[in-house]
């Protein structure tokens, strides 16, 4: 994107405050020219510029007013806040993570429903803690972005949506989820089946399921989920599975009233099962650090299948021969005893082609069906490699992480001022609730706006140093983990270089990220 011309641009001086505001109304080569607007939503230049309505943007605009007097803006694609909870709507949809601790430790829900709550009422809580917040007023829908371009004289971001709009923006917060484009397999003959098809990640509600040959590609967790729901109306259910995945039991149960009142009146209750529910999970990252301790976990995993599935065979067929976390570990206490059903098959056989009435498998047979679900997961990371995203001296990111993406401490890339990500490169978990990861994430951000403001900065930028200390913790622990077992994963690029996790306890995260090393940033 070339600018031709700028409005009057802002002058460095005090960042996030009415004054500074009232000195940047910018405009770029697209863009009407506009003045600072104190209704945000209409604002064309912003203090900083949150995108995407998910946990991790909500939760760093309800950090930023707990700061003060941050001008700030959300911009979400949608027409309504969510997130990954909004888009994944498949049948049975639902969180493998308890919800006491599935929730932003300033915004906990005492009436949760369930020990393991469904997408709607995840989704629901969104929305009602959302709809009290300050934030709330200041989400623009409906706004795709399509490029980012850093002006450095002026020393902001030149931000463009899909229709041509432009924001002028000091700082950007990048909180588009790194699980957000759906990975649609590249098997010959997709599109000329003749049947309906849709991916979970994008469930098409229109698709009826009752008395249909229904068949699902994928045994990830998504799948495992669906399949158990799909199996209850189709007429007959195939699914194809390529990898087996290692399953544990799901202890899911219904939250009695007299304990969700508990909870609410007295939070030490609730606090402190929070407390375990952690220190539960947080005790599984030392089984995928050290795949040789993660016996137990095996063990678990070996009895519930055996008591799940009596079938030799079908046993066989589903036990999962790499080390266990090498690919997500799955949660599932139906998914078992669905394929048992008499009309639901487990395919183990490759698939060769889709056809118009059905999925060719390498042993010729074809499999004959009226829909056909793709439950393939993701292209982590894609969705800003997708954006043109150009820093300073008109270097591309997407360039910059061709070989594979590198950042500091998860959050900032050198070369990108005033650039940070939530959920970003290298810090999804295999263990624990990925929203701890954003709470450590959004409070480090907000730190270094705090310093911004401080010194009456209006620039900052990762060094190169902090990038290289980051990425060296990544390759250094990588190896000897479970990850690392020689599975394939969405952890891994096509290289096999871990793109997607962070290596290490969450709390190990929390404390890496708990003080701005002067050393990590530069502040002008
Ligand atoms: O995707 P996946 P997912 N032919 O990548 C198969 C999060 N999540 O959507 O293993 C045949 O795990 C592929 O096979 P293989 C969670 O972090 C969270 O299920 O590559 N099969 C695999 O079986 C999770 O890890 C919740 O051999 C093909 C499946 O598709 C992440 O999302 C709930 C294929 C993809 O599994 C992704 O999970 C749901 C092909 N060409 C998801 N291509 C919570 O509860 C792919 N596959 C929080």
């Amino acid at each position: 994107m070339v600018h031709a011309r700028y409005g009057a641009t802002p002058s460095p001086g005090a960042l996030f405050g009415a004054q500074a505001r009232s000195r940047y109304a910018s405009v770029c080569s697209h863009c009407r020219r506009n003045r600072v607007n104190d209704e945000p939503k209409a604002a064309k230049s912003i203090d900083v510029l949150i995108i995407g309505a998910g946990f991790g943007g909500l939760a760093m605009a309800h950090t930023l007013d707990e700061l003060g007097s941050v001008n700030y803006l959300i911009v979400e694609k949608a027409d309504s806040v969510g997130g990954t909870w909004r888009d994944n709507i498949y049948p049975g949809a639902a969180c493998d993570v308890p919800s006491h601790l599935y929730s932003l430790s300033f915004a906990p829900n005492p009436f949760w429903s369930r020990l393991f709550p469904g997408q709607s009422e995840i989704r629901a809580h969104l929305e009602a803690l959302s709809a009290g917040w300050r934030a709330k007023q200041r989400i623009r829908f409906g706004w795709t972005l399509r490029s980012m371009n850093w002006d450095a004289g002026a020393r902001l971001w030149r931000v463009q949506n899909a229709g041509g709009e432009c924001i002028d923006a000091r700082v950007v917060v990048a909180a588009m989820g790194g699980l957000h484009v759906p990975s649609w397999p590249d098997i010959p003959g997709r599109d000329s089946f003749a049947g309906a098809q849709c991916h979970s990640a994008r469930w098409r509600q229109e698709i009826s399921i009752a008395d249909r040959r229904v068949g699902v590609i994928g045994t990830g967790t998504s799948a495992l989920q669906l399949i158990p729901e799909l199996a209850r109306t189709a007429a007959s259910l195939h699914v194809f599975q390529r990898t087996p995945v290692w399953v544990l039991p799901r202890p899911d149960f219904a939250i009695p009233h007299f304990l969700q009142r508990a909870f609410s009146a007295f939070p030490p209750l609730r606090l402190a099962l929070r407390g375990m529910l952690y220190l539960l999970l947080e005790s599984m990252s030392l089984a995928l650090l050290k795949p040789r301790s993660a016996f137990w976990v095996k063990a678990i995993a070996r009895r519930h299948l055996r008591k799940q599935v009596g079938d030799v065979a079908m046993r066989a067929a589903l036990q999962a021969d790499y080390p266990i976390g090498c690919k997500r570990i799955a949660m599932s206490s139906d998914f078992y005893p669905a394929l048992t059903r008499d009309h639901v098959r487990l395919e183990t056989m490759g698939i060769t082609a889709i056809e118009p009435s059905g999925v060719r498998l390498s042993d010729g047979r074809l499999i004959e069906l009226d829909v056909l679900v793709y439950a393939t997961g993701f292209r982590p990371m894609d969705v800003l490699a997708s954006v043109d995203v150009l820093g300073e001296a008109g270097q591309s990111l997407a360039a910059y992480w061709a070989d594979r993406p590198r950042t500091a401490n998860g959050v900032a890339v050198p070369g990108f001022p005033n650039l940070f990500f939530v959920l970003g490169p290298n810090t999804a978990l295999g263990h624990n609730s990925v929203l701890y990861m954003i709470e450590s994430q959004v409070r480090h951000i907000s730190r270094q706006l705090r310093q911004m403001r401080v010194d009456g900065s209006t620039r900052i930028e990762a060094t190169a140093g902090a990038e290289a200390r980051f990425m060296q913790h990544i390759d250094q622990a990588f190896p000897r983990t479970a990850w690392a077992g020689g599975c394939r994963s969405w952890y891994l690029n096509a290289h096999g270089r871990n793109i997607a996790l962070w290596v290490g306890s969450s709390y190990a995260y929390r404390r890496r990220t708990a003080h701005l090393r002067s050393d990590d940033y530069t502040i002008d």
